[in-house]
Order: C-alpha cells, then structure tokens, then sequence
C-alpha cells in the first residue's frame, strides 16, 4: 500500500479538571492528530506532546515541526508493508520519541484494518480485559486530595497513584493511605527530586506504596542506581526510559525494580514491545502509563497493556475521567472489576468522531504524495 495522505491536526482540548504535577498545571491538553490514507484505508495515530516542555523537551509545536519537515516526508509516497521498514524511513531523525510515535501509531492502525486485525492481536496481547487505576493530579489541599481520591475509589478504581511535589509529599501520602489504609497507592515525582533527599523517600516506606516513580531526573539513571539500594519499596522509571537499551542500562544498575512503559516515549508501540520483551525475560514487571490521552491514545495504550508481561494496574482510566468530549467513539467505561476492555475490531478498534475532530482543531495541513 503506497502511503498517499497523510494530515495532521493540532487540537487542543479542555480536561475536566485541571492536572497538577511537579513541573505544571494543565488545563487544556494539546495533542497532534495523524491522519494516515493508504491503500483505501484511513489510520489515526496521537502525538502526546503537550504545550509546555515539562514532561518532555517535546512539545506540540516542535512535534509538528519534526513530523511536517522531516517524518512525513520520509514517509509519504512510500509503500507501507510493514512496522519495521516503515521506522527505517526515518531511523536518521535523531530524539523526538513522541512525533515518532504519534505517526507510527498510524501506521500500525493502517496496516490492522488492512489485515482485519486488533492492534492488540499484531503486538501478541493476552488478555481482553486490563487492570487500571487513576492518576491524581497535586490538588489545593491535602483534604482535598484525600476527598478526591475517595471519590475516584468510589467510582471503582481499584489502584491510586498521586503526584508529589517537594513541599506536597510525606504529608500527601500519609494522609491518603491513612484515609484508605488498604488501597494499593503509589506515588510519582516526575524528577523532582535529588538523591540528597533519599532520607525523605525512606520515611515512604512505611506506607506500603506498590512504587515510587521517577523521583530523580529524567537524565539520571545512575542517582537512581544509587537511591534504590537505600530504600524498600521498588523505584519505577518512567521519563528516564527512552529505549530498550536505557531499559536494560537501568535494570542492570539496579536503578529500578519496576518499569512505565509508555509507547509515546520510547519512539513508538514498536520499541515499547521491546520494552515489555527485555522486562519480562529479565522479571522486571511493567505497567502502562498514560498522556491525558484521547480515545485514540487511549485505544492504542490499551492494546499494548494486554501484553502478558504488564501485571501491574496501567494509568488508562476512563474517558470520563478526561474528557466531556471525546474525539473517538465509543467512550471506554470503567469495569466494575477495576479494568477498562481491550478494543476488538480491526487496527485501534475505534471510530474517529469527525465533528468533534473538527471542533477542537486549532491548525491543520494535509500532505500529498
Ligand atoms: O508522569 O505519568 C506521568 C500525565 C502527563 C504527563 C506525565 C504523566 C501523566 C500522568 C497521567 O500521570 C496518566 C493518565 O493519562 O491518566
Ligand atoms: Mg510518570
């Protein structure tokens, strides 16, 4: 099939609730919509780079340089026929993990639907249903938080990770799992802290949290492999990990006992599966993470979780939990058993809602072949 069209979309869409971490507040998500057309078909792909560089150096506006100036047209007119030599075309480009996996996620829905297979199918998932929790963003107070989260488990989510902050941390922590005193919580730092404040993560480890993730910077697996022996509970990676390689540096350094996989942040599902792969023969167990995804992220996360080595509850929560509106149908309800349903049909298995589409497109250009 010759990759003949291929459109990006800007869209920005406001989130139900503001999203606090350690490097921001979000309010409303940015993303970039791929459109890829070839051989009669049409596959979506999402690009997670946000407005501000806080998670990743990458934003929407970098990704759409990357993607419009050098991955599409390594990619258009080329014949597609399968993941791998479709990633050769643009091997060169140097970073960027998250345009790249923004327009292989297209690709790999193109390349289902043309073969009437699930995404979750062509990776070699296990199971149709997968374990999730909620991510919870840094809220006013911490009465707040401990309000928050009883509502989340109210709503039947089983599994509770919130975000710290230096200042909004052991008090945070303590609070909640003084508040559920046995709902499997974990916490993430998203790097911002310092191996010098190892004393406070040794105080976390009566708290019985499943992880701590990332509380050292995104470029410091070596602090990590220096934190991790002073403490009980695992140390999970997520920003550090860009690769199977990175993977397999920070396993063999003791850096962490548990690994995020995110597809957006190691290039794409392609080398996300070589993530699961490298972890599951070395018994490091994995979890999915999440982007404040759409239905179309969210679709592709989904299929990769179903993945046998993810035995840890992924952050892929229901779409009302992020969105009024969703740009693709149907929306994905949580299941009385705390696990969100693996699509079916062919490629990402969701039906893109044009009009919503439409709606919160702020730029758009479409590239021929
Ligand atoms: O660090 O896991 C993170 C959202 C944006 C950027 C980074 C992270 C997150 C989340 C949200 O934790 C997870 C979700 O999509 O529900
Ligand atoms: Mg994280």
């Amino acid at each position: 099939m010759k990759i003949e069209q291929i459109e990006l979309r800007h869209l920005v869409m406001r989130l139900v609730a503001p999203f606090e971490t350690s490097f921001g507040v979000e309010q409303d998500r940015a993303c970039i919509i791929v459109a890829m057309r070839a051989g009669g078909f049409t596959g979506y792909g999402e690009c997670v780079a946000a407005a501000e560089p806080g998670y990743s150096y990458e934003t929407a506006t970098t990704a759409w340089h990357i993607l419009s100036d050098f991955l599409v047209p390594a990619v258009l007119g080329q014949e597609l026929t399968d993941i791998p030599s479709f990633i050769a075309h643009y091997a060169r480009v140097r970073g960027n993990p998250l345009a790249k996996a923004g327009l292989e996620m297209a690709a790999w829905d193109v390349l289902g639907q043309a073969q009437d297979r699930s995404l979750a199918e062509m990776l070699g998932g296990v199971r149709d249903r997968v374990e999730v929790g909620v991510s919870v963003g840094i809220q006013p107070t911490t009465a707040a938080l401990v309000e928050r989260v009883g509502r989340y488990i109210g709503e039947g989510y089983a599994r509770i990770k919130i975000k710290i902050k230096p200042g909004r941390d052991l008090t945070d922590a303590r609070a909640v799992r003084a508040a559920y005193p046995s709902i499997r919580l974990q916490v993430d730092a998203n790097s911002a802290y310092l191996l010098a404040d190892a004393p406070l993560f040794q105080q976390m480890d009566d708290l019985n949290l499943l992880l701590i993730e990332q509380p050292l910077g995104e470029d410091d697996i070596y602090d990590h492999s220096k934190l991790q022996p002073q403490l009980r509970t695992p140390i999970c990676l997520d920003e550090s990990i860009l690769s199977a390689d990175h993977a397999r540096a920070a396993i063999e350094l003791g850096a962490c006992r548990i690994i995020n996989i995110k597809a957006a942040r190691v290039s794409g599902l392609f080398e996300g599966k070589k993530v699961h792969d490298l972890c599951q023969e070395r018994g490091v167990p994995v979890w999915c993470g999440g982007m404040l995804e759409t239905n179309i992220g969210r679709a592709s996360n989904l299929a990769l979780a179903s993945l046998p080595g993810f035995t840890l509850p992924g952050d892929v929560s229901a779409t009302s939990r992020y969105y009024a509106q969703d740009i693709a149908d149907p929306p994905f309800v949580l299941n009385p058993d705390s696990t969100l349903s693996v699509p079916t049909g062919p490629g990402l298995g969701v039906q893109v809602n044009q009009q919503n589409l439409e709606r919160f497109t702020v730029k758009r250009q479409v590239f021929a072949a």
